[in-house]
């Protein structure tokens, strides 16, 4: 299958990129669902399992769908698509006893689940695992299966995350991002005036397996515990977390990520017959809503906003050129952002170039710590699409380039130093694996 599968990929001349990706696939397999990472994330992750079924989606149609499969068993009955589900008897912190989410009547019983959400890539992730499907009737299956379960977790973050009403979702956890440690969040952070004894007691395990100059700081997981804390006291129940928490941020990349999603769930209910239309406004209401209330023409980038405190979070990231990925920018503020991504963006030697997860000329960049300045495989593949998507395909190409290039040189790393190159963080890294299949898959040919 291997040899296939990089024929199927056209890569073969790729030092071996498709299988040593496939290798890490198959290595992190864990019979139904793939661990991000051996030691450091041992249980089933929420956006990343929607990434490697993407990668997989070229090579390995029933490993694709049983990823996704195995992600919505963990669904709660008001339609919450869960950031982790867990695996018995495997030691991370936050586990199932600090979450206690069998205190809300929503979640499964089994599999034990996280009770917040991440970034909705998922129906972008189903649709193409169904389009590039070789068995179709198979395909049909799944696309059938699928359908209901990202239809309710879509009307859950339409229903409780949607305050204002104009479509511009909220998150509740700086997890809820992806980006956990981001700069992005020091200034919602430096708001609320924690005390000891509301923060639990907890023991990390995650600076036991990696190195902890690039992991979050105790003060940035003092205010993570308190969060989940203060969700386990209401029991999980949707408006009094919202009408409580104290952090509540419209994020730019959760935001356009769901645009495009919007318009995969429409495609996808066309298909099977289904009015596409609930889709396609929600698309087109939350792209209106970013460029509404996320551009910060004063500054000339998409910021993310405090809601509680109703300002600007003036931290440009990684993330922050996302709105390309989901096309709402005029061609005018697409041509400003593609040249601002350009100086943004850091070379990698022989050629091309890699986003880093801050600007490396802004005072709080480190180059080691974790979403705080590290070049992430996911920042690179949002970037890259969203070039792609508005026809800048030489810059989106430098991009590929440059993320092969650190995976060919260093191996599948969850990040990597936007200054010398090195892989960081966790090993043997799953969705890295998965985006580069993804990359590879959209190489040219050879001339
Ligand atoms: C990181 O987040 C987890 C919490 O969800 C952690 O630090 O323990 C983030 O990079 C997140 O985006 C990612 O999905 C997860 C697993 O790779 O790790």
């Amino acid at each position: 299958m291997l040899q296939e599968s990089e024929e199927a990929l056209g890569t073969a001349d790729q030092d071996g990129l498709p299988r040593r990706a496939l290798e890490v696939l198959e290595a992190n397999w864990r019979g139904a669902s793939t661990v991000p990472s051996p030691a450091l994330y041992p249980h089933q992750w929420s956006w990343d399992s929607a990434c490697i079924a993407i990668g997989y989606s070229h090579l390995n149609q029933e490993r694709a769908e049983q990823e996704l499969r195995s992600l919505f068993a963990g669904q709660w009955r008001n339609g919450l698509l869960p950031h982790i589900v867990f695996a018995d008897g495997q030691d991370y912190f936050p586990g199932p006893e600090f979450w206690r989410t069998d205190l809300s009547p929503d979640a499964p019983r089994s599999p034990h689940t996280s009770g917040i959400v991440q970034p909705p890539v998922h129906a972008t992730s189903v649709h193409q695992v169904y389009r590039l499907g070789r068995d179709r009737a198979r395909s049909d299956a799944f696309l059938a299966e699928l359908l209901p379960k990202l239809e309710a977790w879509h009307d859950y973050l339409y229903r409780e995350r949607n305050r204002g009403g104009d479509g511009l979702i909220e998150i509740w956890h700086p997890w809820e991002s992806g980006m956990d440690n981001s700069p992005l969040w020091d200034a919602v952070f430096a708001r609320i005036e924690l005390s000891k004894d509301e923060v639990p007691s907890y023991e990390r395990i995650d600076r036991k397996v990696v190195d902890p100059a690039g992991r979050p700081t105790d003060a940035e997981y003092d205010f993570y515990a308190y969060l989940v804390k203060l969700y386990r006291d209401r029991s999980y129940d949707g408006a009094p977390i919202a009408a409580d928490c104290p952090f509540v941020v419209h994020d730019v990349l959760f935001n356009s990520l769901l645009v495009q999603s919007n318009r995969d769930l429409a495609a996808m209910a066309a298909v099977v017959g289904a009015d596409p239309e609930r889709h396609e406004r929600r698309a087109r209401e939350t792209a209106a809503a970013i460029e509404r209330r996320l551009w910060n023409k004063d500054d000339g980038a998409y910021l993310d906003r405090d809601v509680r405190s109703g300002e600007w979070i003036e931290v440009r990231a990684g993330s922050s050129f996302a709105p390309l990925y989901a096309g709402s920018p005029s061609p005018e503020r697409a041509a400003f952002l593609v040249a601002r991504l350009k100086d943004f963006s850091v070379p990698v030697e022989p050629a091309g170039r890699a986003v880093p997860s801050l600007g490396t000329e802004d005072p709080s960049f480190e180059p080691i710590r974790y979403w705080r300045g590290p070049v992430w495989p996911i920042v690179n593949w949002v970037a890259y699409r969203g070039l792609r998507r508005s026809g800048y395909d030489d810059p989106a190409a430098e991009l590929r380039d440059g993320m092969l290039e650190l995976v060919r040189r260093e191996g599948f790393w969850e990040h990597y130093n936007p200054l010398t190159g090195q892989g960081q963080g966790g090993r043997q890294f799953a969705w890295t694996a998965g985006l580069m299949l993804d990359l590879l898959a959209a190489q040219e040919p050879a001339a």
